[in-house]
């Protein structure tokens, strides 16, 4: 019966995707060649964790998160980023009210990744509109109470997967108050817009905000595909980039494309973005990855595994093609699985590698506790040994590949040099227990970080190995 599902599933994305998989053979995008990039211009590989889904329910809107549990997930994986969720319930309790206290205690977490060389982007997120979707059970999160109208409609309960809700009239109609499909609610955009001008104007002077995730998975009610896309969803980024713009100029602006589909490898829509701040744009393209076998319940293993592989790779192509059309930098926000299952580990690597050798960011679906995450009743799950994986975090030029070699423990980084900096490379003590050695230019390596720092020249293309000292 399950098997019979993800044939099923995988024969609509193969001709929904045809096109897309037609045009890919005939002119395969290259690699973006654009990069997030630090205050010195050097091209930033983001590395870490959605941090957490426990947002999504404590009354505060905060994860459950100590110090220590930054301090560990550092020693343990070396990870620099975090795609931090916030709550726009949180954010702004009642109309053109931001709660200040909140913002305050976001800041407070934010330091303490700071402390350790984070760069953090703030992700307004929220699933199936918010926590005031009835009945509650649903597990809606992000939009408060004030701007969700669901007129009346129903939703029903005991759906097998949560993702199932986004299809219940109350839902679709929550969304559609919010673009004002309807005509009813033409101020919820500029609201939403507006208390991210709020938070910009909190972050834009903390030096380990990099940027900002304007939606969660965003969903078009009864508007789908392109035509929400270009229209309503276009509208709200236009709104918010001006607003997030008055106040900061120089963070950088994550948008995401719609969820559905697109998560699967299905082509987005999504246009080009003008940003107003007066020098090089920094819009920066955001797309999850969860392919269909896995949604579906299937392993990493066998048939699905041929499945998923196909399925990874109509999503590189499609995902370069978009960031081509945006002019952005791409960065996977999302990934992630039940770490116990069979084959979890592989795909995890096989995603590692695919984000490397294009040089995207990524970030795992999440930090939280559990079967999914790296930590399970306070021990590490296989998803550490995984995670923990050398990797360049800042690159002294623009990255043209990354390439980990496990079984000859060799990185070979691909770059063209420019005058940003010296490269700075992660090392796991698993793999490489006294540091590392550099292939080129001068290495110093700094033994409690675990962080080789490699000066080479500043022009020309270089292959930058790495192995063990
Ligand atoms: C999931 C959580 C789960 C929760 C659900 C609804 O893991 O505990 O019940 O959200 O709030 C996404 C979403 C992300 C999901 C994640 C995994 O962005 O919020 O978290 N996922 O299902 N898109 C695809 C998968």
């Amino acid at each position: 019966m399950k098997r019979l599902r993800w044939v099923a599933g995988a024969v609509v994305l193969a001709v929904l995707a045809g096109g897309g998989v037609a045009a890919a053979t005939r002119d395969a995008p290259r690699p973006a060649g654009r990069y997030v990039t630090d205050d010195d211009g050097r091209a930033l590989i983001l590395h870490g964790f959605n941090t957490a889904s426990s947002a999504k329910s404590t009354p505060d809107g905060l994860p459950e998160l100590s110090e220590a549990d930054v301090e560990r997930e550092y020693r343990d994986m070396g990870t620099n980023f975090v795609r931090f969720l916030l709550q726009w319930r949180a954010v702004e309790p009642s109309p053109g009210t931001y709660d200040m206290k909140y913002l305050d205690k976001v800041a407070e977490r934010i330091a303490w990744y700071r402390t350790r060389g984070y760069h953090v982007m703030l992700d307004m997120h929220q699933d199936l509109w918010g926590n005031g979707i009835t009945p509650s059970k649903v597990a809606g999160n992000g939009a408060p109470q004030w701007a969700t109208f669901m007129d009346g409609l129903p939703v029903a309960a005991g759906q097998p997967m949560w993702e199932l809700y986004y299809l219940e009239p109350g839902v679709i109609r929550a969304f559609d108050n919010f673009w004002n499909t309807t005509g009813g609610h033409p101020d919820l955009m500029d609201r939403y817009a507006r208390a991210w001008k709020a938070v910009a104007d909190r972050f834009k002077d903390d030096p380990a905000v990099i940027g900002y995730d304007l939606m969660n998975e965003p969903w078009g009610g009864s508007v789908q595909g392109a035509a929400f896309e270009t229209g309503p969803l276009a509208a709200l980024y236009r709104k918010t980039i001006a607003e997030i713009r008055s106040v900061d100029p120089d963070s950088w602006i994550f948008l995401e494309p719609q969820a559905v589909g697109v998560n699967w490898g299905l082509p987005s829509a999504l246009p080009y973005f003008d940003d107003p701040r007066g020098g090089p744009a920094r819009i920066a393209f955001a797309p999850h990855l969860y392919p269909l076998p896995l949604d579906l319940g299937d392993d990493y293993t066998a048939g699905s595994r041929e499945w998923t592989d196909r399925t990874l790779g109509w999503w590189r192509e499609n995902i370069l093609r978009t960031a081509e059309r945006m002019k952005a930098p791409i960065l996977l926000g999302e990934f992630g699985l039940d770490m116990t299952r069979p084959g979890a580990a592989d795909l995890v690597e096989r995603i590692l590698d695919l984000t490397d050798e294009n040089a995207m960011g990524r970030a795992y679906w999440s930090r939280d506790p559990g079967s999914w995450g790296p930590y399970d009743k306070g021990r590490a799950g296989p998803l550490v040994g995984v995670y923990a994986r050398p990797y360049p975090r800042a690159v002294g030029g623009v990255p043209v590949r990354v390439v980990w070699d496990e079984k000859a423990v060799k990185l070979t980084i691909t770059f063209d040099a420019n005058e940003t900096g010296p490269t700075e490379v992660y090392l796991p003590a698993a793999t490489f227990p006294k540091g590392g050695e550099a292939s080129l230019g001068t290495a110093a390596w700094d033994a409690g970080k675990r962080i080789l720092t490699v000066t080479t020249k500043t022009s020309g293309r270089l292959d930058l190995v790495i192995t063990p000292a």
